[in-house]
């Protein structure tokens, strides 16, 4: 066995992590715990990625160039010079007609810097437009406007250090337990070595993350900037400013004093739907405490006013002087992987290299200079939203979509899914061949992920870490960059520009990439021309400022109070409370939240295939409260259409207690890809805010409907290892052909359960439910052998179940019009249980499961697969969680359930 040092590919804590391998495939992977993100620890998607890249994966991945021929064409396989030379000619064809502006690329926080760089150079600096976007845009845009705006740069000047040196620690807008895993333990621990520190957690859901903390303020949706007003207010009245900070530091309080004054805490707390001493007590933790942090995310980031909410969280901490000093600081935390790294390159359509800015004429001239080109466009190019509305109208003909799933993600599906029907051409760079974007691929690039890829990314806290390849690319599929630099080149010929194609991209590797980058940063804010990738290897990930002849990275940023501002100063930004862009209505009356679970990511396209992290939460569920439920005549379980003025989509609800009524919540991980409909985004709406252009993706206006038109329809296949250590049948190939199937359903839900020999499950609702349409699904799961097949209809009771016992166990299972058996049925296949054991209940007339037998529930702990009907029946009996995790071993080892037994707990005992 090998192993190789690499970093995780989820989220922004960074975590290092070891991978190991054994001829050219991945085996293990484990912390690494020389890594200052996580020192050894990793999250349960962390400890899973081995699981991402298991033989059968293979069946999800894009490995080869395919090409359409013309619309409605299926897409044929291609060799990569046919690939690369039709891209060229498409987008120098109508480079040539339309000019440069009618082409764009949207990218990713997800690819690497040096990935990020060549896109970038390739639009900005040869094509000559500035439409390169990235989902950034609907993730860290307001926390970048909101730094620039306040702080004069994009720096977060924060470590995860911070977190230990603390005394009060504001998290807000931020569900740190899900979906910061890592960076939560750390909070843990500081909370145990120092039980006076507080922690103060601002979220409208009463989240595992707000569960662990002293002060949970349950605000409501959107009305971050009135609290924040209100608690300066407080301060003033209060004496608690410090005015020696404000006078020595900063610019522009007088104007914000002004307003605030109207902020009473009685007046923010109607508009915010706190009570008012609540709002007095949060302002005192925060000014009086010898060192206050803040972390947040996307409940400030993710609105139509995103920016001034970063901005307002930012103002209390220049009001008190909270910056700059050990445990202190507003600390965004960043989503993606390379977010940062994106952000550093210049990765988005108003952005330039190393922090430099677009309308500034000199900073324009200095990366036209690097790159070796006259000039670069003065004019930001189209946002996100923007982008696909201009595809939509046809202003721009064709994009180029490289490691994001904009078909799932964007808000405002309907929109999203025309415009990508109305481009002339569109490429597709992914790594996984089944994302809602590929299906719209003119021409579909495979390129290399996770374990088989070479670069950097930087993490929240601007620490630059290395990714390596463990193991080859699988079929052809290519790197990012050299996708990039190969299709550079031949446009280059086609635009009459070979000559300055080839000198602009004359890479050979990442590290030549990476050279150059650093070059850019010289004299920045972000100056790294101290770093190389020699010292990355020896000495380990290292935080940027390091510029030359420095021995180390900065821990903090404006110790000295000076900040990157014409003047020096940091400056106050007036913010005032701004309503969403929808208010509920009599038609709309409940707000809908969305955001993440703990074990999947994004639009699961990686997450997705394996089967254990379907077990936290199996399928999009859409959490409400009881009042609200009881009102609908709704009880846990039922199915109900959601609909907002932008379209509608079906999920089975749950009773949340974490919710308060007028409120629901749903996932944000599920498209078209797995369930019926446009899926979740269909409902978000597509408004931005003014500054940072992110959409508003936490917040809509919906209705909730009972829904119970149609018949219920389950089905599921259990896959064994065989003796040559492969599925049998391979899941993910099934899961491929029954995703075909998902159209016909108004409600669908296609997922994994079980571990090592899991079970693949549709589940849906049709209005009709053919018998030809019965009869190809049994084909497509083996129960089309009457020999074998174990089967009883009642076509009075329309109640049809039909089986495939394969050796003594059930392997396939189909259930149509009653399915209230389908939760037992899929544990007892998980289980391996014997056929005999289930062979009565087949063939009789019977519906429910049998008597006292029913499922075990959620899985609570992913790393020993402990469920929460256990954990709950061990806590009514008397038994502590220390006892039951000396038992279970439950929340033992990565810890990403602790928060959850924690509550659990609670719950019982109190
Ligand atoms: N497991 C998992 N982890 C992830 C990801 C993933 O897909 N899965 N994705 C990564 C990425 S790219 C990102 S950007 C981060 C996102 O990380 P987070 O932002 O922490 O995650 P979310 O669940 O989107 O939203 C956070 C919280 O904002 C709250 N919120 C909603 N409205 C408001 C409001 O008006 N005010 C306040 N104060 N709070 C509000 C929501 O209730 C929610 O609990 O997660 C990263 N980590
Ligand atoms: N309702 C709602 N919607 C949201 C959010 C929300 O909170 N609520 N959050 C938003 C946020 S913060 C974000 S960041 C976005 C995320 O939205 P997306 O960017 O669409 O999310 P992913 O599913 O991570 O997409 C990454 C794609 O890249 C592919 N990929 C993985 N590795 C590689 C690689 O090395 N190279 C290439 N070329 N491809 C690769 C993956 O298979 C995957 O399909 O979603 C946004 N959408
Ligand atoms: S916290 Fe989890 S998902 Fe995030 S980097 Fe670490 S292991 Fe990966
Ligand atoms: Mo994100």
């Amino acid at each position: 066995m090998t192993e190789t040092k690499s970093t995780c590919c989820y989220c922004g804590v960074g975590c290092g992590v070891i991978i190991e391998h054994e001829a050219g495939h991945i085996t293990g992977v484990r912390g690494d715990p020389q890594h200052p993100a996580n020192f050894g620890r990793l999250c349960t998607k962390g400890a899973t990625l081995h699981l991402s890249a298991a033989p059968e994966t293979l069946a999800a991945r894009a490995l080869h160039p395919e090409l359409r021929s013309g619309r409605g064409e299926a897409r044929q396989r291609v060799g990569w010079d046919t690939a690369l030379d039709t891209a060229a000619e498409r987008f120098a064809a109508i480079i040539a007609e339309h000019g440069p502006d009618a082409v764009a690329v949207y990218g990713a926080g997800q690819l690497l810097t040096e990935d990020y760089y060549v896109f970038n150079k390739l639009v900005k600096g040869l094509i000559g437009t500035n439409n390169l976007d990235t989902n950034s845009r609907l993730c860290m845009s307001s926390a970048v406007a909101g730094y620039k705006l306040s702080l004069g740069a994009d720096a977060p000047p924060c470590s995860y250090a911070d977190i230990a040196h603390t005394s009060a620690l504001f998290i807000t807008g931020s569900n740190t337990a899900f979906a910061h895993p890592i960076a939560f333990r750390r909070v843990e621990e500081a909370r145990k070595a120092r039980p006076d520190m507080k922690l103060v957690v601002i979220d409208p859901r009463r989240t595992d993350t707000a569960e662990a903390a002293d002060l949970h303020l349950a605000l409501l949706p959107g009305t971050d900037i009135a609290l924040y007003n209100a608690m300066l207010h407080v301060m003033l009245w209060e004496g608690w400013v410090d005015r020696g900070y404000i006078e020595a530091h900063t610019e522009g309080f007088d104007a914000l004093k002004k307003i605030v004054r109207e902020y009473t805490p009685a007046m923010a707390g109607s508009i915010c739907g706190l009570d008012r001493k609540a709002i007095e007590e949060a302002a005192q933790i925060f000014a009086t405490s010898p060192a206050t942090l803040s972390m947040y995310c996307q409940g400030l980031n993710q609105y139509s006013f995103g920016t001034h909410n970063n901005s307002a969280l930012i103002n209390l901490h220049l009001a008190t002087g909270q910056i700059g000093r050990p445990g202190a600081g507003p600390f965004s935390l960043t989503g993606q992987p390379n977010a940062m790294g994106g952000r550093e390159v210049g990765g988005l359509a108003n952005l330039l290299s190393a922090h430099r800015d677009m309308a500034n004429p000199a900073h324009r001239a200095e990366v036209a200079a690097l790159w070796g080109v006259p000039d670069v466009p003065a004019t930001p190019g189209k946002s996100a939203v923007e982008l696909f509305r201009a595809l939509k109208s046809g202003e721009v003909k064709a994009v180029w979509i490289a490691c994001t799933n904009p078909a799932q993600s964007l808000p405002d599906q309907a929109l999203v899914h025309e415009a990508l029907q109305a481009a002339e051409f569109v490429i597709v760079q992914e790594a996984f061949g089944h994302t809602e974007t590929c299906a719209y691929a003119d021409l579909l690039l495979p390129a290399t992920t996770w374990g088989e890829k070479d670069g950097t990314v930087t993490n929240s806290e601007r620490a630059i870490s290395r990714v390596r390849a463990a193991v080859p690319a699988p079929g052809e599929a290519r790197h990012d960059w050299a996708i990039v630099v190969d299709f550079a080149r031949r446009l280059g010929a086609r635009l009459g520009e070979a000559e300055l194609a080839a000198r602009m991209f004359p890479y050979a590797s990442p590290e030549e990439i990476w050279n150059e980058h650093r070059e850019s940063t010289r004299g920045r804010d972000l100056d790294i021309t101290g770093l190389s990738y020699a010292l990355l290897e020896t000495a380990g990930p290292q935080q940027w400022p390091f510029p030359e002849g420095a021995s180390a990275g900065k821990v903090r940023l404006y110790e000295d109070g000076v900040f990157p501002t014409p003047g020096g100063r940091a400056r106050f930004v007036a913010t005032e409370h701004r309503i969403t862009a929808e208010s509920p209505s009599a038609r709309f009356p409940l707000h809908l939240n969305s955001g993440r679970l703990r074990d999947q990511w994004h639009g699961m396209s990686r997450t997705g295939l394996v089967a254990r992290l379907y077990s936290h939460e199996s399928e999009p569920m859409l959490h409400m409260h009881k009042d609200d439920m009881a009102r609908r005549q709704l009880a846990d379980g039922d199915l109900v259409k959601v609909k907002s003025r932008r379209g509608d989509v079906m999920l089975k609800v749950l009773e949340s207690a974490t919710l308060r009524a007028g409120q629901c919540f749903v996932p944000m991980h599920w498209g078209a890809n797995a369930t019926g409909g446009l899926g979740i985004n269909v409902l978000l709406p597509a408004d931005f805010d003014p500054y940072s252009k992110q959409p508003e993706l936490k917040h809509a206006a919906v209705q909730v409907e009972k829904y119970t038109d149609g018949k219920a329809l389950v089905a599921m296949r259990r896959s064994e290892v065989g003796t040559d250590g492969r599925l049998h049948p391979n899941p993910l190939e099934l899961m491929q052909r029954l995703r075909h199937w998902l159209p016909h359903f108004p409600y669908a839900s296609l997922t994994l359960a079980g571990r090592a020999a899991p079970v693949v499950v549709l589940k849906a609702r049709g209005d009709d439910l053919a018998p030809a349409l019965l009869e190809a699904l049994d084909r497509e799961l083996s129960l089309d052998d009457p020999t074998r097949v174990l089967s009883y209809q009642d076509s009075r009771k329309s109640v049809a179940k039909r089986a495939l016992v394969e050796g003594d166990s059930l392997a396939a299972v189909r259930l149509a019009g009653e399915t209230k058996a389908a939760e037992w049925l899929a544990d007892m296949m998980v289980q391996g249980h014997s056929a005999a054991a289930v062979r009565t209940w087949l063939l009789a007339p019977l519906t429910q499961p049998p008597a006292g037998q029913a499922a075990r529930g959620k899985v609570i702990c992913n790393c020993f697969d402990v469920a929460e009907d256990d954990i709950l029946a061990a806590f009514r009996g008397g038994e502590t969680l220390d006892a039951l995790q000396t038992r279970t071993k439950c929340g033992t080892n990565c810890g990403s359930c602790v928060p959850e037994l924690k509550r659990l707990q609670h719950g019982v005992t109190s």
